[in-house]
């Protein structure tokens, strides 16, 4: 029979990856998302999908609202990837981070208790949750020390997926995935920051990229591929927890390097820390330079996952490497430069 899918953040990169993915699989797919003055689906537009969701105004932080989207939906499987998902923000607003982010999956979780037991729910969890890193690569047994009130928040949200687990037997999964890339990511974000940056820079539509720490590293993986590394864990006999990562690391400082090669701008570095910048070295401009703006009140200084254990379970295997992403990155936004539609 077919099976209805319930997403929540469709608006954002991952909500509309995996409603692609998902109606590809013959999925009935309901999206849930924020009532606002002018709701953004421009990811699905590009995507082309939707007109083949059905939507529903949907916020997290309303009990009786997520009942009455559950009753009318009635999901076998909901993907909870909605979130307050900026870490920056979170040192500015971390009450209203720890409301959508901890206390939303509660709701979540309270919902399908009352409404429908059997539903399968995935929970984003993050790479935030290892924080300050206790062991490198981190595994599903690394301990947890988040070093932001989101990555605090998103902790609630990871054991309380887990009680609901062990106390309701619900089939609840939490996907500790590490940062995950695409042209669909938000502009707020380093990697999109950077290739849009770039993209506009080559076409004369903006002078420099200001950054914050050049020297933290991540684990960058494509959206793509841990979009059904999602879907694997909620087809599972049991729910679980698992890591998604490529296992590869980078620091910010060779993601600039990796973006200004594919748009075609020679860079050269000069000075250091807050001192640094980067010359396109043919004009000598000044293309990226460093501000403190950005810096964070507690920075992770390193993430790298060990995506062994989805690798054995769900058969999952991250297929893109990062200049293959850098590159697919800066292609769509020079594309979407050259029509002035970057958003
Ligand atoms: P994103 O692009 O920022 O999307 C977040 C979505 O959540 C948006 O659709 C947003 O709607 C929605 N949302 C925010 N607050 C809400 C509320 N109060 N009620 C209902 N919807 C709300 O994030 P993403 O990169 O796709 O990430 C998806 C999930 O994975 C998030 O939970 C994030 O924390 C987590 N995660 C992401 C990564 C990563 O590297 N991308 C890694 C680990 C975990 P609007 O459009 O209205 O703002
Ligand atoms: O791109 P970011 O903002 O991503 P961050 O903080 O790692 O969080 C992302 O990944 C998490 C999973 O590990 C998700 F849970 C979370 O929702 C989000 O998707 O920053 C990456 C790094 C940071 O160390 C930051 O300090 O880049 C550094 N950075 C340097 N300059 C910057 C900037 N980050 C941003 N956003 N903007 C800058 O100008």
């Amino acid at each position: 029979m077919r099976k209805t899918a319930l997403i929540t953040g469709i608006t954002g990169q991952d909500g509309s990856d995996l409603a692609k993915l998902l109606l590809g699989k013959g999925y009935r797919v309901c999206g849930a998302h924020r009532r606002s003055a002018s709701t953004n689906l421009w990811r699905c537009d590009e995507l082309g999908i939707t007109q083949d969701i059905e939507l529903f105004d949907f916020e997290l932080l309303e009990f009786s609202n997520i009942v009455a989207v559950f009753q009318q939906v009635k999901p076998d499987e909901v993907y909870n990837l909605a979130a307050q998902s900026f870490v920056a923000a979170s040192f500015d607003q971390p009450l209203y981070t720890a409301e959508v982010d901890a206390m939303g999956v509660a709701r979540l979780l309270e919902a399908i208790r009352l409404v429908n037991p059997k539903i399968h729910f995935y929970q984003a969890s993050t790479a935030e949750l290892f924080g300050k890193v206790q062991s490198v690569p981190q595994t599903e047994d690394t301990v947890f020390w988040p070093r932001s009130p989101y990555g605090v928040a998103k902790l609630y949200a990871h054991w309380i997926t887990r009680n609901y687990r062990e106390a309701f037997d619900i089939h609840t999964s939490s996907g500790i995935l590490f940062n995950h890339e695409s042209p669909m990511r938000g502009l707020d974000f380093v990697t999109r920051k950077i290739t849009a940056g770039f993209a506009r820079i080559s076409l004369g539509q903006q002078d420099c990229i200001e950054l914050g720490n050049l020297d933290a590293q991540r684990d960058w993986g494509f959206a793509g591929d841990f979009v059904d590394g999602m879907w694997r864990m909620l087809q599972q006999p049991e729910g679980d927890e698992y890591i998604l990562a490529t296992g590869v690391v980078h620091s910010v400082r060779r993601f600039v390097e990796l973006a200004a090669e594919a748009a075609a701008i020679p860079l050269a570095w000069e000075g250091e820390a807050e001192h640094t910048i980067g010359r396109d070295r043919r004009s000598g401009k000044v293309v990226v330079k460093v501000n403190p703006k950005f810096y964070r009140p507690a920075e992770i200084d390193l993430l790298v996952g060990d995506p062994a254990k989805a690798r054995t379970r769900l058969g999952w295997e991250p297929t893109v490497q990062l200049p293959a992403l850098v590159q697919m990155m800066v292609e769509a936004d020079l594309r979407r430069a050259k029509d002035k539609r970057i958003q």
